[in-house]
């Protein structure tokens, strides 16, 4: 990763740009937390305060990018996080940082200026929980409907093989490539080939701190037989030793309005085809 020289003339780009932040916002411990769903999808642009946090600010190990290959051993939760955007939960403090780090997509290399993310997985029987730092320069969000090119705009992509099954998930639920907007509108393509919500799916709450967000969420688990509409769907059973496919990935979008780099937790040529073909996912055990 590149170390960055200057972040100033964001700043200054800051001052011209549409700055609208239409959701109430709560703050809890001095940190700015998205309110839950419920309100329309209405954010065009928030504007991370320019003054704190910039790369340099946060006290990141360099050798957890080392460590990273795109696999993943989550620890039994003995208590269950709070999903409120504040990582400062006991069950955090068992589970390690790993990397996000392997730009699948743009044009022009990624820079820790632009882009840096890490992430933890915890677990209980009921669900998997992720905390999710990730420093972005901009978060954009130009488009108020959540199916309209929802992987053009800042999205936190979550991709899910309960069975480690691999191979395609486009148009069924053998996988599940969750995509979580800004506003917590959590979208993938369903049986008919079109975008449906999956809100219920994941509980999802971000805390914004200048350009850090963390992004703390819970997931329930489903397997392939999971119908889409039906009501009856039961998540599995998670137990210790399970092992699952599991992918993050994050689209982001600063200043065009469309995803300028798409950065994810494992590598290779076909990185970029995660949303076809679950088998190029890393692996996740659940440990106790
Ligand atoms: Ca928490
Ligand atoms: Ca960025
Ligand atoms: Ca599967
Ligand atoms: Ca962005």
């Amino acid at each position: 990763m590149e170390t960055p020289q200057s972040t100033g003339c964001v700043g200054v780009a800051w001052g011209t740009m549409l700055v609208g932040l239409l959701l109430s916002i709560v703050t809890i411990n001095g940190v700015n937390v998205m309110p839950a769903p419920g309100a329309e999808s209405s954010v065009e642009m928030i504007a991370p305060d320019a003054a704190i946090w910039s790369p340099t600010d946060l006290d990141w190990d360099a050798a957890m990018y080392d460590l990273s290959q795109g696999d993943y051993s989550a620890p039994r939760a003995a208590v269950p996080p709070m999903i409120d955007g504040v990582g400062d939960d006991s069950a955090w403090a068992v589970a390690e940082w790993r990397a996000i780090q392997f730009q699948w997509l743009g044009d022009t290399p990624l820079t820790d200026a632009d882009f840096m993310g890490r992430y933890k997985i915890v677990w209980t029987p009921d669900r998997l929980y992720y905390l999710v730092e990730i420093y972005d320069d901009m978060l954009s969000d130009v488009r108020a409907d959540p199916f309209d090119q929802y992987w053009e705009d800042d999205t936190l992509e979550v991709f899910v093989d309960e069975d480690q099954s691999g191979g395609s998930h486009r148009f069924d639920h053998s996988a599940f490539a969750y995509h979580i907007s800004l506003s917590y509108d959590v979208v993938d393509l369903g049986i008919t080939e079109s975008p449906i919500l999956f809100n219920d799916h994941i509980e999802v709450q971000r805390g914004d701190r200048g350009r850090l967000s963390t992004w703390e969420f819970s997931v329930l688990v489903y397997d392939d037989s999971y119908q889409q509409f039906s009501n009856d769907n039961v998540p599995v059973e998670l137990e210790a030793g399970k092992v699952m496919g599991f992918a993050l990935a994050y689209c982001d979008s600063d200043e065009t309005g469309t995803r300028e780099h798409f950065i994810g937790t494992y590598g290779g040529p076909n990185a970029l085809d995660a949303w076809l073909d679950a088998g190029l996912f890393g692996t996740l055990t659940l440990i106790p």
